[in-house]
């Protein structure tokens, strides 16, 4: 076993893991909580890079996007949340189709590939106006991919129409739906769900949405929101919960951990998870999701620094360049709203890694003078080196 991943501890159970791991086999859920439990940082975060490098080299992937909340409308009130708001608050805001053309115009003009579309539950807008924020932005720019609604949106269609899942979801493709963004994951164990959001649609739900999504064809993100209520054993079962899906589906193509920012929230007698927290879970989360292509530290929430050391913890990709996010920064996330191309290059090149452009489906991104066009899939580059 490599002397480097073992460090200095004489754990015997903590080395046979790491022994397994990088032997390129899976570890347990038994396995999973001990190393959470006893692993120092260092050798979490080493055991992750192993993995991490395996997987992608020395490579750090990011994305040239643009978030979309259509409306902060939500009829649900979940406890860690500081974007909804009530219909008639001062706050609340939806936005009309020509809004959401502009926006669009906006990411275009901005040489952006994907516009992420996440909102609030508007209980006064039917199926068709969500139906309608995807074709405005797919009329308006075809070539922008569009990932939008969370599983949890999809539930909530799929309740109002009275209609399967499948129904919604085609015809959400049909008017230009490109993918699936991970949110509205949580945390699945029951107990802890029903703290923290108690009226959203349950763990199963929410895998079962993404199953009928890849049985469809679309691929589809997860996340895992940590840092509240939940402790070791609620964050290692969330993480065999999506990889037995994707061993299912294959159809996940990235896992975000999403640190909780408890400002403005129903939770806002909890601290932030310090740095550690965000490390040692981005870690954990590299080494237990084997059947993960990527994991992305998303600067936004995490902080800049910490996503640059995130880097060599387990993470591949730092999302993108995230123009107009209001869900964390409504939780007071300090990191700006945006950022240049040229800082994500910066940010990635002094972690010591090397910048790639990917889509959202992770394919290589190509520019020159003329714009912008698809090159290979990331798989493709890695197995010919190049
Ligand atoms: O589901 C809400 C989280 C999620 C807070 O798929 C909060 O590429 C922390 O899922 N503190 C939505 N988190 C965002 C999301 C996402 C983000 C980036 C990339 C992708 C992707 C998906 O944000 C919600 C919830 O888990 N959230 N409020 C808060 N106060
Ligand atoms: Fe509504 Fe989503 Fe906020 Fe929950 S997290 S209250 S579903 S906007």
């Amino acid at each position: 076993m490599d002397e480097l991943v073992g460090g200095t501890t004489t754990d015997k159970r903590l080395l046979a893991i790491a022994a397994r791991v990088q032997e390129g086999q899976r570890v347990s859920f038994a396995d999973g909580v001990y190393l959470d439990e006893h692993a120092d940082l260092l050798f979490l975060g080493r055991l992750a890079n192993v993995v991490r490098e395996r997987k992608n080299g020395n490579r750090a992937y990011y994305n040239t996007n643009v978030h979309l909340n259509p409306t902060n409308v939500c009829v649900y009130r979940c406890v860690f949340c500081a974007f909804r708001a009530d219909l008639k608050a001062d706050r609340a805001y939806t936005f009309s189709s020509e809004m959401i053309r502009q926006r669009t115009l906006e990411a275009t003009g901005s040489g952006a590939t994907e516009i992420h579309v996440v909102g609030g539950l508007h209980h006064q807008k039917p199926f068709d106006w969500y139906v309608d924020v995807v074709r405005v932005i797919h009329e308006t720019n075809p070539r922008i991919h569009i990932k939008a609604w969370t599983a949890v949106e999809i539930n909530w269609f799929s309740f109002i129409t009275k209609k399967p899942v499948d129904w919604v979801l085609e015809q959400l493709i049909e008017a230009g739906l490109g993918s699936m963004p991970g949110g509205g994951a949580e945390i699945f164990d029951p107990e802890i769900r029903d703290r923290i959001c108690e009226h959203k649609s349950d763990g199963q739900a929410w895998l079962e949405v993404h199953r009928r999504a890849h049985q469809l064809g679309l691929r589809t993100n997860a996340t895992m929101l940590y840092g509240h209520l939940e402790d070791t054993r609620h964050r290692v079962d969330h993480l065999q919960r999506l990889r037995e899906l994707q061993d299912d589906t294959g159809g996940f193509q990235t896992f975000i951990p999403l640190a909780f920012h408890p400002e403005n929230t129903g939770l806002d007698h909890l601290d932030s998870p310090s740095g550690l927290m965000d490390l040692r879970v981005m870690a954990l989360s590299r080494v237990m999701l084997d059947n993960f292509d990527h994991i992305k530290a998303y600067w936004i929430m995490l902080g800049e620094k910490t996503a640059q050391v995130a880097l060599s913890f387990g993470a591949d990709d730092l999302d993108g360049t995230v123009v107009h996010e209001r869900i964390y920064h409504d939780a007071g996330a300090g990191t700006p709203e945006g950022i240049s191309v040229e800082e994500l290059h910066r940010m990635i090149r002094e972690a010591g890694r090397e910048p790639v452009e990917r889509d959202t489906l992770y394919r290589h991104v190509i520019r020159d003078d003329q714009g912008w066009s698809i090159g290979e899939p990331i798989e493709t580059m890695l197995a010919t080196g190049a």
